[in-house]
């Protein structure tokens, strides 16, 4: 019996002394190393109980133990689930009972909170921190001998990824083995990687973006990552001689751009930058290769669906476009109204169906049922058209959602923590235009009669409640929301009442 994500990714470089993981202090992971880490982690977190189907939630620090974890969960049939390592105690404990995870595996410093919340549901703790040492290492430790992989198909369920939702509540999305590897094959291939290559990670590894595509694209491709605890300008500059590819969110390249030390000549070697998350702005993409002469390859994907489309690698990467849908991914464009397809150049619905589209919400039929059609088709939520040529442009999205620095936030998941403040009536929260983060969150508050709330306080109480990337920048106390005759604010109004506030405030 065969395990055929691990297989296919993973165990394939058994024995390989190849380099895979280059920290910045100079050390190097071989594949092998890896492995073994590996294969430790999976004897540790199967003793303590858990098996093939259980759930284990992951809150660690960028650290090639963390990726390894990710290796052990594969191997022995646990479905992973990584964890925004900003999530407060409060984001935490839904994910944990929700998921009805039966390990998490956290920073020792979070182990006493994590550990109260945990009481409630039986569920196991141990640590794990950002240099690698803690509780699971220790018990892995312990073993020498290869662990014996579990058999999972491509059916099977590799991870869970909580995306947030316009209710406020969030959602695991349910990959399988053959989302993950399906498009880790189809992306190792389309962008043409291979051994020789080095890809510099700087991402975060809690996300579809820095876990599944750079991660299994590697893994896929045989090369290695100099691996970044998180995106650090001056060591980016300073490592960047060394790669061949980078992958990162509309920020780094905006980010690099502001830097004079980012040269034609720095970059000269590379083979290839690759942008997604978020909208890259044509001008970056025209500004990136003004300076540097290289067009950055802009692709369009999601939590639920792994990646979508891409530029191509060969032909015309075209600024403001995320190019054609992937070979075996079907992309359509459709009548919100209807449920109709539409022809080029007509804004609608975005709509993929294939081997990368996840299995559903886990326990929540309504909402899969809503978002993913019996055909197949998963609604994006993204609103878009196809031009003649077949490029796909994103045009939007019919989904309250704010995108800042390639984190998604859901306004109503923040709007539910202002209403709830002494003194407000009612808020809105909407995305405005910032410039290092593309998005970022601004709190419209509505006083109850003769109220005056005080916002330092609330923005106080919200810094508890959810994870620093959510906090609005900014509080603003207004007369009232712009409603339509329906009665449902407009938030699009708003938008444009603020479009400029960052610019000016
Ligand atoms: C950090 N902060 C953010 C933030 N990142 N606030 C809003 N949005 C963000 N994205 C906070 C910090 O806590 C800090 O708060 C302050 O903002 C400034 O931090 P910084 O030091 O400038 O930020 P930095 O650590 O450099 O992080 C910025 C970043 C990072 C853009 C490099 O956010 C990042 O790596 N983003 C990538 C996210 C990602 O991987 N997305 C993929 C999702 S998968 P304070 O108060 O402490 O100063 C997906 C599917 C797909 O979307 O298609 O890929
Ligand atoms: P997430 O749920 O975090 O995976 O975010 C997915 C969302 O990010 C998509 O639905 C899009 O709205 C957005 N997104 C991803 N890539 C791009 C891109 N290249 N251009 C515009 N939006 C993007």
């Amino acid at each position: 019996m065969t395990n055929v994500l691990f297989d296919t990714l993973f165990g394939k470089h058994t024995g390989q002394q190849t380099p895979f993981l280059m920290m910045q202090d100079g050390s190097v992971l071989s594949h092998a190393d890896f492995l073994a880490m590996a294969s430790r982690f999976a004897h540790a977190i199967t003793q303590s109980g858990l098996g093939p189907g259980d759930r284990l939630a992951a809150q660690t620090e960028k650290s090639p133990q963390a990726l390894a974890l990710y290796a052990a969960c594969v191997q022995a049939g646990i479905i992973f689930l990584p964890l925004n390592t900003a999530y407060t105690a409060g984001e935490l404990a839904y994910f944990i009972e929700d998921s009805g995870a039966g390990l998490v595996v956290c920073d020792g410093a979070k182990a006493e909170t994590i550990r109260e919340i945990c009481a409630k549901t039986q569920t196991q703790v141990e640590t794990l921190n950002g240099d690698g040492t803690g509780t699971l290492s220790g018990a892995a430790a312990k073993y020498s001998e290869p662990f014996r992989t579990a058999p999972r198909t491509e059916d099977d369920l590799a991870a869970f990824l909580y995306t947030s939702g316009t209710t406020g509540r969030s959602k695991g999305a349910m990959l399988t083995q053959g989302n993950l590897l399906s498009n880790a094959l189809t992306l190792a291939d389309y962008w043409q990687f291979d051994a020789s290559d080095v890809l510099l990670h700087a991402l975060p590894v809690f996300h579809t973006h820095g876990l599944f595509v750079a991660t299994n694209v590697m893994l896929a491709s045989g090369g290695a990552m100099i691996f970044l605890p998180r995106f650090d300008q001056d060591r980016m500059i300073e490592l960047l001689p060394r790669a061949t590819a980078l992958m990162g969110v509309p920020t780094f390249y905006t980010r690099l751009l502001g830097d004079a030390r980012f040269t034609r000549e720095l970059t000269s070697h590379m083979r290839l930058f690759i942008s997604g998350s978020a909208p890259l702005l044509a001008d970056t993409h025209v500004q990136f290769e003004e300076r540097t002469g290289h067009r950055i390859l802009e692709r369009y994907g999601m939590t639920e669906t792994n990646m979508n489309t891409s530029n191509p690698y060969h032909g015309d990467r075209r600024a403001g476009t995320v190019g054609f849908p992937l070979p075996g991914v079907e992309v359509i464009v459709t009548d919100p109204a209807t449920g109709g397809r539409l022809g080029p150049d007509t804004v609608g619905q975005i709509e993929v169906r294939g081997p990368n589209v996840f299995r559903g919400y886990w326990q929540m039929p309504e909402k899969t049922a809503a978002e993913l059609r019996e055909n197949g088709f998963f609604i994006t939520g993204d609103l878009g058209k196809f031009d003649a040529d077949g490029y796909l442009h994103i045009v939007g999205r019919d989904k309250d959602l704010i995108i800042s620095g390639g984190y998604n936030i859901y306004p109503k998941e923040i709007e539910l923590v202002l209403d709830a403040q002494p003194g407000v009536l009612e808020s809105a929260v909407i995305g405005v235009p910032h410039t290092d983060f593309g998005e970022t969150v601004l709190g419209l508050i509505v006083a109850e009669k003769g109220a005056t709330p005080d916002l330092d306080q609330i923005a106080e109480t919200t810094a508890g409640q959810l994870a620093r990337f959510k906090h609005p920048r900014r509080l603003v106390l207004i007369d009232e929301l712009p409603r339509n005759t329906m009665g449902k604010v407009q938030k699009n109004l708003l938008r444009d009442a603020y479009a400029d506030y960052f610019a000016t405030a």
